[in-house]
């Protein structure tokens, strides 16, 4: 008998400092109104006393609640942040070891505002190769690596996390996807690169390790390779699309440019700002709750991640 993956359980938890254009205006030389046009950004959540672990740990934690699985059940755990607590151990290992969940082997994924889809992707991959249920969770700090002296990123950010049960079933629930990356663009979106201090090391001129983004090239990738990737997943019946939420414009301009309905295309970043690898598993619990989608429903989705990497990619699925 085929075994196949579905997503039983969503999740999330968002750090409760809520900090609002208004107050960012008070700190920085920027409007409210500056952000929320160029951006739709109102609001996003900043930790004060949490790292990426703490708000993955607490996802893990909801998970296991709302789905009445115990930690031992687990085969597998990954998270996809580009925000670690460390270098090692993996986020992934911190949570297994908060949640004593001693059966299962954990690990992160590194692939930015991807890193969601293609964590997803290679945890459908563990499931229909035998294990049973899993664990994937999209976590990030990205507040500790901003330039919080620079108002054109500063503004765009926020921390989070969140995340899926993924169990076996004997009905198929992923139809298609492509995953993609082009490391000759990598310098386009970079963030926490690691200055060697070893005494035999020649200086670099690396920069400090703040996330920087050259804003023309990453949104023409978005508008071009982005765009393509999306529209050869896609499909006529497809009922919703949560896209990385970067930014509104690239949202209304993909809708145009593969002819989908802009209201099909889902958005949190209003509230959220942008949470990299956590703003898809984001938006997914927070329609879950609000019920525009249900889990066992049957709905089909498509979730696009694209980021730094570059890395982008797209999953059919049904719910
Ligand atoms: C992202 C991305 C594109 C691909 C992958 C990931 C991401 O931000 O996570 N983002 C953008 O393309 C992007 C987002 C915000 C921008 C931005 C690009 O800047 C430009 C957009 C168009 C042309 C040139 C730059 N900013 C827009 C400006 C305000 C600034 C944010 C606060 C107007």
């Amino acid at each position: 008998m085929e075994q196949y993956a579905k997503i039983s359980c969503t999740s999330r938890y968002v750090p409760e400092n809520k900090v609002s254009n208004q107050l960012l205006s008070t700190m920085m030389d920027t409007s409210d109104e500056w952000i929320s046009s160029r951006t739709g950004i109102q609001a996003r959540n900043i930790v004060t006393d949490e790292n990426t672990s703490d708000l993955c740990t607490k996802v893990a934690e909801k998970l296991l609640t709302k789905s009445a699985k115990k930690a031992s059940e687990l085969d597998f755990i990954i998270v996809a942040t580009m925000t670690p607590d460390y270098g090692t151990p993996s986020v992934a290992c911190l949570v297994q070891g908060n949640i004593s969940a001693t059966k299962a082997f954990a690990f992160d994924i590194s692939a930015a505002c991807s890193g969601f889809v293609y964590a997803l992707s290679m945890a459908e991959k563990l499931i229909r190769t035998g294990k049973k249920l899993g664990m994937v969770i999209g976590g990030e700090t990205l507040s500790k690596v901003i330039d919080w002296d620079d108002r054109t990123t500063a503004v765009l950010f926020g921390d989070g996390a969140a995340g899926v049960l993924l169990e076996a079933s004997n009905e198929q629930h992923f139809f298609n996807e492509k995953l993609q990356a082009d490391g000759q663009r990598a310098k386009s979106l970079t963030s926490g690169y690691v200055q060697n201090q070893s005494p035999f090391y020649k200086e670099t001129s690396e920069s400090l390790g703040y996330l920087q983004m050259n804003g023309r090239d990453i949104y023409d990738f978005s508008l071009k390779d982005v765009t393509k990737n999306l529209s050869e997943i896609v499909e006529e019946d497809v009922d919703y699309l949560l896209l990385h939420q970067a930014n509104k414009r690239i949202i209304e301009k993909i809708s145009k440019k593969i002819n989908v309905p802009r209201e099909k295309f889902l958005t949190n970043m209003e509230h959220n700002g942008n949470t990299s690898a956590a703003s898809i598993p984001l938006l997914l619990d927070e329609s879950v709750e609000n019920g525009v989608l249900e889990l066992g429903s049957n709905q089909k989705i498509v979730l696009t991640g694209y980021g730094g990497g570059l890395t982008w990619g797209s999953i059919l699925l049904t719910l």
